[in-house]
């Protein structure tokens, strides 16, 4: 049970150890299984979504991102990829994984053949207007042309803000509750209170929840005993296999950007058309919308 001295150096949910991620945001690095076989799966999970939220992938991102579906189709702006070996290096299949996304919605895409700077140089000679690269600190899209810059852990919470928007039937005065306030938590708490949403969050980082509390966000400190109480949950999570059916509102809906997925296996297969979840494909989609304006 819970550690009594001090209420978040140990949290357990549903029996699993609620682990701390290092100070500051924990990137979680995608692993070449998280992303394997996405491209061929890209119909497949554009269909998933569809059947969970209404929206085509398209529509979702359009929608996450302020721009009409029109403007989305409209603009054929050519995309790089660029791998990028510095850190922890390469992820098997990643930028393989984005240019299919990319070329999924209608965009030209191309990964460099080069790494790195070489990369950025190839892009640009050869004409890219829009580059897509990461490491392990961020994943951007930069428009050359506009300038605009995107991150996906913006355009991912605005994604899945929106996918668990359309999923309810509209946010507005409903209460949802954001695990994790990371770099996607934070943005979707955010746009969340844009949707008129009463926000709560779960945190274990003390500093966080003590910045959480001073702009009046309200932090849950007992999450195994609060879960049920909210229908609508963002899991920005980096914690594995914490939402179990058990514990949760008998009409829960999640959004789940979080990698690891948050629900238990049984809990996701269950849960079916009141879960959104992917490794890549919303934040991929949410920041073309954003970088091509
Ligand atoms: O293959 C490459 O170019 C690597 N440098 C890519 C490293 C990506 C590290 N970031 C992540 O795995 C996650 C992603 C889900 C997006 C944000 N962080």
């Amino acid at each position: 049970m819970r550690n009594k001295e001090h209420p978040l150096k140990e949290v357990r949910v549903s029996g699993r150890l609620m682990k701390r991620p290092k100070e500051g945001d924990a990137m979680t690095r995608l692993t070449e299984k998280d992303i394997f076989g996405l491209e061929e799966s890209m119909g497949q999970s554009d269909l998933k979504l569809t059947k969970a939220t209404g929206l085509t992938i398209r529509k979702l991102a359009s929608l996450a991102a302020g721009i009409t579906e029109e403007e989305f189709c409209l603009r054929s702006r050519k995309v790089a990829v660029i791998p990028i070996t510095s850190g922890e290096g390469i992820i098997p299949y990643f930028t393989d994984s984005v240019r299919s996304i990319i070329s999924y919605l209608g965009y030209p895409a191309e990964v460099m053949s080069t790494n790195d700077v070489a990369g950025i140089y190839e892009a640009v000679t050869d004409g890219k207007e829009i580059i897509f690269m990461a490491d392990d600190q961020r994943f951007i899209a930069f428009n050359l042309r506009t300038k605009t810059i995107v991150d996906n852990g913006e355009a991912t919470a605005r994604g899945y803000v929106a996918a668990l928007n359309s999923m309810s039937g509209g946010l507005n005065s409903q209460k949802v509750l954001v695990v994790g306030a990371g770099e996607v938590g934070r943005t979707a708490i955010f746009c969340l209170r844009e949707l008129g949403a009463n926000v709560e969050v779960y945190e274990i980082n003390p500093q966080k929840v003590a910045n959480l509390e001073k702009i009046g966000i309200k932090v849950i400190k007992d999450i195994e005993s609060s879960l049920q109480n909210f229908q609508y949950i963002l899991d920005a999570s980096p914690q594995a296999a914490f939402l179990d059916l058990a514990n949760l509102h008998p009409e829960v809906m999640i959004a789940a950007p979080g990698i690891p997925l948050g629900l238990t296996p049984e809990t996701y297969l269950s849960l079916e058309k009141r879960v959104v979840h992917d490794p890549l494909q919303i934040g991929v989609a949410t920041m073309l919308a954003l970088a091509i304006i």
